[in-house]
Order: structure tokens, then sequence, then C-alpha cells
């Protein structure tokens, strides 16, 4: 019962307790998943730092996919309705999740979320389902949430060493997108010293260079997104 002395008692106690919330949190993900299959909806998961550029990524993928495809978006915050708000004003039908506190969504809330963007489809289907993560480069990777795709996101302001430093979320990722690639003139961002360490930590990374500024990458993220959605069942 010893939290303080070092004995390791209170450590052991605390990891049964997460490793529990763990469990129930990937069944409730795997339901998750398995009504995600059953509509038909490719769902992504985007993790990276508050500012990385998470909000400003989808509102360029919405203005480039929006007509082809119906896009949902649940989004999560601390507070604030605001990044529900900017999905809204691209045209997408968006679902903000408040999380009051927690560093991270959990896939019991996207469960919810995702009834209540159903709810304000009128029985349409969607094609492609965002959730952008609270902004957290480490709590977000230990959750799963029934999504096909993990994608993590650091801006060129961030460095170059954000793989090392935080390899879970890096190791849990398929696609690796470097944000805000118009301000590198303005920092030492090496993005080939950035894609070998991603690649050090988990050697099928995808990686992508990306400005929701000047456009430049905004091609091939949307043709990975096509790709990956043809994948999906
Ligand atoms: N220069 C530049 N600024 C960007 C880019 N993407 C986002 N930003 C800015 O970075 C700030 C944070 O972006 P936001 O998308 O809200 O980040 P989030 O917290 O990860 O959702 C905003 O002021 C954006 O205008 C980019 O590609 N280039
Ligand atoms: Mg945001």
């Amino acid at each position: 019962m010893c939290d303080t002395c070092g004995c390791g008692e209170g450590r052991r106690r605390t990891i049964e307790v997460n490793q529990d919330i763990l469990r129930a949190n990937r069944e409730i993900a795997l339901d998750n998943r398995r009504h995600l299959d059953s509509t038909g909806t490719i769902a992504i998961n985007l993790i990276g730092s508050p500012g990385s550029g998470k909000t400003t990524l989808l509102e360029r993928t919405i203005e480039r996919l929006g007509r082809r495809f119906r896009i949902g978006v649940l989004e999560g915050d601390i507070e604030t309705e605001i990044d529900a708000e900017r999905i809204r004003k691209k045209g997408a039908v968006a679902v903000q999740l408040t999380t009051g506190g927690a560093c991270h969504l959990e896939s019991s809330l996207i469960h919810r979320g995702l009834h209540e963007l159903e709810g304000r489809l009128d029985g349409r289907r969607l094609d492609i389902l965002f959730i952008e993560n609270v902004g957290n480069l480490v709590c977000p990777s230990f959750f799963e949430l029934g999504e096909h795709l993990r994608v993590v996101l650091v801006s060129v302001t961030e460095g170059a060493d954000k793989p090392l430093k935080y390899p879970k979320a890096f190791r849990t990722s398929s696609v690796f997108v470097i944000t805000k690639a118009d301000l590198i003139p303005y920092t030492d961002f090496d993005i080939k010293k950035a894609t070998e360490f991603a690649l050090s930590i988990n050697p099928s990374l995808e990686t992508i260079v990306t400005s929701s500024r000047t456009g430049d990458g905004i091609d091939e993220w949307v043709d990975l997104l096509i790709k990956a959605r043809k994948r999906t069942p």
C-alpha cells in the first residue's frame, strides 16, 4: 500500500487499474469499429500537439473532398466548441466532444459522438469520419477508438526530434504528416532527419510533408485518404 517509499506496491496497483481501463476502452473500440464497418465508414484518428495544424488540415481536406464524400468530424477538446464551428463552416457535419479536462479521447466518447453525428444525418451514412483528438502527443496514443487509420502530425516549429521523444504515437500510427512546411525557412527543421527518426521507431510509417497555407502536399494527403477508403470494408 506504499506510494512513497519506492517499494513499488503503489505503482503495481496503478498499473492494474490502467490495464482495466485500457481493456474496457478496447472492447468499446471494437464495437465502434464493427459499427463503422457495417456502415462502410472509414475512421481516421488525428493525433498531434495543440496548434500542430490538425483542424486547418481538416478544413483543407473538406474543401477538397467535401463534394465527393459525406464527411463527419468528431472534434476533441478540453473546452469550447470552436473547432466544431470551424468544421461546420466548411460544410461538414461536426460534433464537439469536450473532455472537461481529460487529455485524450476514449472509445466510449466516440460511441456517443458517433450516435449524435448519425442523428444529424437523417439515416444517411458517412463515408469518412475524422476524429481530431485532444492536442497531445502522449495520452491519445494509448487509447484505441475503433479507427481504421491513425495519423500523427508534427509541425515544423515543433522540432525534428519529436518521433524519438514520443515514440508510442509514431509506433501506433500508419501515417506521419509534417505540417506547416511553408515555415521551414524560419526554423531549423530537417525533414530528412524527422523522417529517419520516425522510420527508426516505425519502419512502415508513410510520411507526407504538407502546408495548409500553400497547399503543398495536400494532393498527396487526399490521395492517401481515397486509397485508404478503398481498402476499408
Ligand atoms: N504557416 C502555417 N500556419 C498554419 C498551417 N496550418 C495551421 N496553421 C496555423 O496554426 C495555428 C493552429 O492551427 P490549428 O489547425 O488550429 O491547430 P490544432 O490545434 O492542431 O487544430 C493556426 O493559427 C493556423 O492558422 C500551415 O500549414 N502553415
Ligand atoms: Mg484543433
